[in-house]
């Protein structure tokens, strides 16, 4: 940190702006990311089905292992050959009562082909020219199966993508609370919406990858994956090859983003290419082997999200009170249910978002289609929630000629009823409270920002300009932070220098500044002189991983706790060094000293890397350069090795844990102004204003640029980007000429932002989750916006000009 935001030693870092300490790193290019490792790997490329659903007559390699480099070709017989870890189908990670039918693929496809893209076989060889001119000369013969795409065919009796599942149904989850059908019959007024959000994707900068390397000498393996879960893919490898956990290291390099798309594991690849480096390094072939994906590999083979079809049924009284939320929705999991329900149990148990109806019921069914895997997508699955009980707040407001505002101020919780039990069970297996939050303070914020109340005649002047102009409002609750655990490893070094590590893993978060901003508080030092570590398994080998928005409640509370333990300890050491009562030291500005004088004032005051010195008796006697250093004269003069204390472990460092009792709930409120082309249809998004709520927070520059980057994806999402299959289940739009990823060009022309701030009780810095915020009301607000613009419902997103143009001309016609 550098010029005017280089806080001064002494003053505390959480809550700081301070610029993130990594960006110069990655900003120069000197970020190491999956294919800047393995130059001397053999690499891999894989033969992909170009039909959606077919079974496998035949695979002909011979004339593809005649080409001079290529070392290896793999299809699922060799793995039936190797060992029954192998020939196993991908496991179900997060399982749940409501999954019904959980089918899941083979590394490579065993009989049959459930979507375009299924990887079938594996090439290797010297590099990828030759990888890719081998894969070409592979012969797959196929019979052709009825593809089953999109939600519409899948619930079509009698469409099948996997035999053995009746409807195509992969789960089915009902929860709610009331008596939805006696308030609905009681209700004065009822309406039905039928709404639509189509399927998506994250689209990071970078695409997955995996290297891996063999060490014949210690039968071990070391892989570094492009992965939100390094922890769990090291587990999901040693399971399938067999191994210990301590021979097997996963590492994941500089992430260039994820989004979600990277969480699932064992990736087919992963374990193709983990299993390739073993199986040729002891074949003394080579040690190494590399797989990066490209572009159309990621639009065809990697995972999507968001498409659902929902139904809603509101029923509700003359001032909006909500009596009836009646939810029915279809998810489109694709092919496969690697992950699990997480998409689907988001939507269901936050679609209430801020709103507390008298009854409420949600029918919701996942169902198999022969399209690409869904993982979640940043929001993941409250987009869609959102835009489901918005576009019900705005439709309820319409109808009994009320302002929006008013109607969903009339359903709000209140901060006096938090925390609020909704007596349901969240998706992470705990109850639903909503910790904290004040949903009517966030929208008198956002009021002033979009200056609300001056929009009517803002409108009434464009209007008569020609310009048709249109205000959105959207709410929403998000549980962030989920469990089960997060830990953190902090160490201090003999030079005052702090090493400290967590297991989850990063892809651009700024996790490195925001961490060493708590540690460096607990520990007194500059932020600059706390290194963080993640996503390494050598260096930490626990954690659950990231996703949720969960890094700083989890492993931020997990550094704290660790950080304190050290704290602690450099307290009771330096007492004993200075003859001082350890309550009577703080630590402050690289020194452990009495409370109220100066570091490194002689007496009163130790610098900690001499506490670090005087924990470590071996390094004590021995490290001639520290005792120099420190200038600390005690070992000099009598050459004694000092005992370790009794009941204390050497060493200036600490391992702490982190596990919540359940999620903490950020919440937020945005508001858009559209204007749309009266002759081209075209959609311009004018303003856009943020009032966001993720408790204490640790770093406001950091977390204004999460909740920017987010509501970018999702003007992407509102606007622009989407995943088009024809019926026969071939992409579109597979690569960036056809789906439209936004531009600075295709941003909001302004984004305000404010806060308020509701601490979180359950952990102890007070915080929530902030990472995916900024994504989740996008289209439903955007959707109110263009509804407000052109008065003609709008109930399916993303929405083209071509598609408003189609609309009104439907809308003139009826
Ligand atoms: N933060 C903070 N104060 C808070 C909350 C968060 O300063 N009260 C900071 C955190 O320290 C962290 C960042 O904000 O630096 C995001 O924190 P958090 O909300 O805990 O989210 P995670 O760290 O768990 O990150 C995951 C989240 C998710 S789920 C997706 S998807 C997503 C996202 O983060 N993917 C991203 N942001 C992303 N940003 C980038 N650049 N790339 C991705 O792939």
């Amino acid at each position: 940190t550098t010029g005017a935001d280089a806080p001064a030693a002494s003053e505390k870092l959480f809550g700081k702006p301070i610029p993130r300490t990594e960006d110069a790193r990655l900003l120069s290019g000197n970020g190491r990311y999956l294919d800047d490792l393995g130059h001397n790997a053999l690499i891999a490329a894989f033969v992909r089905s170009p039909h959606a659903h077919a079974r496998i007559t035949g695979i002909d390699i011979d004339a593809a292992l005649d080409l001079p480099g290529v070392h290896a070709i793999y299809t699922y017989d060799d793995l039936a050959d190797d060992s029954p870890e192998m020939a196993e189908n991908l496991p179900l990670l997060i399982p749940h009562p409501a999954i019904t039918a959980p089918r899941n693929g083979y590394p490579l496809a065993k009989d049959e082909v459930n979507h375009v893209g299924e990887a079938i076989a594996m090439v290797v060889a010297d590099n990828r020219y030759i990888a890719e001119d081998a894969c070409a000369k592979i012969d797959v013969t196929y019979e052709m199966l009825p593809p089953v795409v999109g939600i519409d065919v899948a619930r079509q009796a009698g469409n099948a993508v996997h035999a053995d599942v009746p409807d195509n149904v992969a789960a089915h989850l009902q929860h709610g609370f009331g008596d939805v059908d006696a308030e609905l019959a009681n209700a004065p007024h009822r309406l039905t919406l039928n709404l639509e959000i189509e399927r998506s994707a994250s689209m990071p900068m970078e695409g997955k990858g995996v290297y891996a390397r063999w060490d014949t000498d210690e039968q071990a393996l070391t892989f570094w994956t492009s992965t939100q879960t390094s922890t769990s893919a090291r587990a999901a490898i040693a399971a399938r090859l067999k191994m210990a956990h301590n021979k097997v290291h996963c590492i994941a390099p500089d992430v260039g983003g994820g989004f979600g798309v990277k969480i699932v594991h064992p990736w087919p690849e992963e374990v193709m290419v983990t299993w390739a480096a073993r199986r040729l390094g002891t074949a003394g072939i080579s040690s190494e082997v590399k797989w990066v994906e490209d572009r159309r590999e990621h639009f065809v083979s990697s995972a999507h999200e968001r498409g659902q079809i929902q139904e809603v049924t509101v029923g509700f009284d003359d001032d909006g009170t909500l009596l009836a939320f009646d939810f029915t929705f279809w998810h489109d999991n694709g092919a496969y249910l690697p992950y699990g329900i997480i998409v689907m149990l988001n939507t269901s148990t936050q679609v209430l978002g801020p709103y507390k109806p008298k009854s409420f019921r949600v029918d919701a069914y996942s169902l198999y289609t022969n399209t690409v895997i869904v993982t979640p997508y940043r929001g993941a699955g409250r987009p869609q929630a959102v835009f489901a009980m918005e576009r019900a707040m705005d439709a309820i407001a319409k109808y009994l000629g009320k302002d929006v505002i008013e109607v969903r101020e009339h359903n709000f919780i209140r901060p006096e009823e938090m925390p609020y039990d909704f007596h349901l069970t969240f998706q992470d297996g705990r109850p639903l409270i909503y910790d904290t939050g004040d949903y009517q303070a966030g929208i008198d914020k956002l009021k002033t920002l979009i200056d609300w109340d001056g929009f009517a005649d803002y409108k009434k002047q464009a209007k008569a300009e020609g310009r048709a102009v249109g205000i959105g409002i959207g709410a929403y609750v998000e549980g962030t932070g989920p469990g089960p655990y997060e830990g953190a490893h902090v160490l201090v070094e003999t030079s005052g220098k702090v090493k400290a590590a967590t297991g989850l893993t990063t892809q651009g978060q700024g996790h490195q500044t925001a961490f060493a901003q708590i540690v460096a508080d607990d520990l007194g030092v500059p932020v600059t002189d706390v290194e963080i570590v993640t996503g390494d398994t050598r260096r930490f080998g626990y954690a659950v991983g990231t996703f949720a928005s969960r890094g700083a409640v989890m492993s931020g509370s997990a550094f704290h706790v660790a950080a304190q333990m050290v704290a602690e300890k450099a307290r009771t050491i330096a007492g004993e060094a200075l003859n001082l009562d350890p309550a009577e030291l703080e630590l402050r500005g690289g020194h452990v000293c009495k409370i109220g004088t100066l570091p490194g004032a002689e007496g009163t005051s130790i610098s900690l890397g001499v506490v670090a010195v005087l924990s470590n008796p071996l390094r004590y006697a021995f490290d001639d350069a520290s005792r120099q250093a420190t200038g600390f004269a005690k070992a000099d003069a009598d050459m004694t090795i000092p005992p370790v204390r009794e009941g204390e472990q050497p060493g200036l460092e600490a391992t702490g844990y982190y596990s919540p009792p359940t999620s903490t709930f950020a919440s937020g409120v945005h508001a858009a102004i559209v204007e749309t082309d009266p002759v081209t249809a075209e959609i311009h998004v004018r303003r856009y204003a943020v009032i966001h709520d993720c408790g204490n927070v640790i770093n406001p520059r950091i977390v204004e640029g999460q909740v920017m980057g987010a509501v970018a994806q999702g003007v992407g999402g509102a606007l622009y980007e989407r995943i088009v299959y024809d019926e026969h289940g071939q992409m579109l739009n597979a690569s960036y000429m056809d789906f439209l990823m936004p531009f600075v060009t295709e941003m909001p022309d302004s984004l305000e932002m404010d806060h308020t701030v509701t601490p979180s009780g359950l952990n102890p810095l007070g915080m929530k989750g902030a990472g995916e915020a900024g994504v989740i009301p996008t289209s439903a607000v955007i959707a109110a916006a263009i509804e407000d613009a052109e008065g003609i419902p709008i109930t399916s997103m993303p929405i083209s000009p071509s598609e408003l143009f189609e609309l009104r001309l439907a809308h003139a016609s009826s």
